[in-house]
């Protein structure tokens, strides 16, 4: 029910500072073309309500709710937001575990137009305090604990660090802070919603790079909205589909590549996990019969191992898609033969950008490339080290824009004068080749980061290579090639490696390499057996950890 109550006037003045919109030309070519229907991100909770009121939205092990319940919920809790002070435009850290709190909490900040900072829960004080002071958040959404981790602790650091944040307010037990559970049952009049801009920020999403903190990545409405829309019908979802979310629900994969919001696009339920172990992930899929999920490479291995032991298996998957970071063509393989016949393979990043395989490609474009471009209006180019076009099927740096590929950071103008080129193409950083002909023509090899190389003496090495070789070793469940500082060398090579059994030595696996015709400077100088390779947030390996982890050893 709406009333007369309206918020506050909307003023997203202090929203646009700092933030690089899409160039006029281009926008309208995409409203041409009806990617863009400048419609508000929440209209596709508003449609999904109106469409199948009844059917059920999110599921968690302890709680589930329809479209028209958790449309309901989020109305309540964007008027009890307003209520409190936040305002159109305000930015509010939302960092909640996988559950539907999480849709409860992200679809109320839309619905009172607020604009969620997507924090993961394995972010801590550094990340957060950085997220507060760059987008002036107000307030600060957090569980009470989970994981053993008390998250309201995190919040009384980051009220005290950062004056402008006023409001938190916690799911589960609040100890000093407002409680996140009480504003659903707000009994309050709805204010209609302020009317939004579409070519501003719906939400701010982190991005994922393992070199300094990550930076605030803009998605307007009218991108983020196209970006789940045409997600789910390139991965053919439809109202029969269930989806889980075993990464972390704020991440850009399982948020909207088509993740949760794509899969509301079409009416098809999302179940929710905290706990992604095969154990926990193989009941859910089987109880809910889930057809569709996203998992990074470690994760997809580990359900794929799980699979020889698993009372319960995930039959019902049709669809697993596996990004994040590079896989072999071995380790695609391992997946397809393991764990589901439906493997798709995605290069994405929360910056925009979409490659993936579609279902019905050809075994060999699904083994062997990391898909193709999502929309058809993206533009890629492959550049050398002087930003000159190489010729086509060659290696290089890929540089993108595109219908819902962003402009900027948020509020970083020295990172984008380096991320840019003048003509608004985002340098992801990442070394690909796009086939130029054979059945192959048009898809994406990500061959490695531009960066991810060791200076050994006067050579270069690729990690990613000598890894491509590391992981053919039948010994060798999981490596990192990283640099290790050297007195006489600059940098040495370093092979941080799990085994899968009894280990080998140093001289062992250089013979190994030396059959594969790896010559001698790019073969590891050191080998350090680990137990794990340490991860980030989203659980993608962690380079500057596992240095850190080994240098720390001693
Ligand atoms: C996804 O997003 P982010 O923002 O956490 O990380 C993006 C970066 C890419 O620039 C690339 O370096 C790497 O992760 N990456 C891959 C990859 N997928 C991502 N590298 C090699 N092969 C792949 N398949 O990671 C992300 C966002 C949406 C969907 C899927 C993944």
């Amino acid at each position: 029910m709406t009333t007369g109550f309206q918020p506050q006037h909307a003023d997203f003045t202090d929203l646009a500072t700092g933030f690089v919109p899409f160039p006029a030309d281009r926008a309208d070519a995409y409203r041409r073309a009806g990617y863009w229907t400048d419609r508000p991100l929440d209209s596709i909770l508003g449609d999904a309500a109106a469409r199948w009121p009844d059917k059920p939205a999110v599921i968690d092990p302890a709680v589930s709710y329809t479209f028209a319940e958790l449309a309901a919920r989020a109305d309540r809790i964007a008027a009890a937001l307003l209520r409190h002070g936040i305002r159109p435009g305000d930015r509010v850290l939302l960092q909640l575990p996988n559950t539907c709190q999480f849709a409860v909490a992200l679809f109320g900040l839309l619905r009172a137009r607020a604009v969620p900072v997507m924090c993961l829960p394995g972010h801590r004080s550094a990340e957060l305090n950085h997220f507060a002071a760059v987008s002036g958040a107000v307030g600060l959404i957090v569980p009470d604990v989970t994981a053993g981790f008390d998250y309201r602790e995190l919040a009384a650091e980051l009220v005290a660090n950062n004056p402008a944040l006023r409001f938190v307010f916690v799911d589960g037990e609040p100890g000093p802070f407002e409680s996140f559970t009480a504003l659903a049952d707000f009994d309050g009049p709805i204010p209609e919603p302020a009317p939004v801009d579409p070519d501003l920020p719906a939400l701010l999403l982190v991005s994922g790079g393992t070199t300094g903190l990550p930076k605030l990545i803009p998605r307007t409405h009218n991108d983020y909205r196209y970006n789940a829309t045409a997600c789910a019908q390139a991965c053919r979802m439809t109202g029969d589909d269930v989806y889980l979310v075993a990464l972390p629900a704020g991440h850009n994969f399982p948020l909207g590549c088509p993740g949760l919001l794509g899969s509301m696009t079409v009416g098809a339920s999302t179940v929710f996990t905290t706990d992604s172990s095969p154990e926990a992930a193989f009941a859910l899929i089987d109880k809910y019969r889930v057809t569709v999920t996203g998992l990074v490479n470690a994760l997809a291995k580990v359900w794929t191992q799980a699979c020889e032991w698993e009372p319960v298996l995930p039959t019902s998957l049709r669809l697993v898609q596996v990004g994040g970071s590079r896989m072999t063509p071995d380790e695609a393989r391992y997946i397809l033969d393991g764990l589901t016949p439906g493997l798709s393979q995605i290069f994405g990043m929360a910056e925009g950008m979409l490659n993936f395989t579609r279902p019905g490609d050809p075994l060999d474009v699904v083994l062997n490339t990391q898909g193709r471009p999502m929309s058809p209006h993206d533009e890629m180019r492959v550049v050398d080290e002087n930003g000159h076009d190489v010729p086509p099927g060659e290696e290089g740096e890929l540089l993108v824009r595109g219908p819902y590929t962003l402009n900027g950071y948020y509020r970083a103008e020295d990172a984008n004068a380096r991320s840019f080129t003048p003509d608004g193409f985002y340098r992801t950083g990442d070394r690909v080749r796009i086939f130029a002909d054979g059945p192959r023509a048009g898809y994406v090899e990500v061959t490695g980061r531009i960066k991810d190389v060791i200076h050994r003496g006067g050579e270069t090495v690729s990690a990613s290579d000598l890894e491509e070789h590391l992981f053919a070793h039948p010994a060798i469940y999981a490596a990192a090639a990283v640099p290790l500082p050297d007195e006489y060398l600059g940098e040495k090579i370093c092979a941080a490696v799990v085994f899968s059994g009894p280990p080998i030595t140093l001289a062992e696996l250089n013979e190994f390499l030396d059959q594969r015709g790896v010559s001698a400077h790019c073969r590891p100088d050191v080998l350090v057996p680990m137990g794990t390779l340490p991860k980030t947030a989203v659980g993608k390996v962690d380079k500057k950890k596992v240095v850190a982890e080994i240098l720390a050893r001693g």
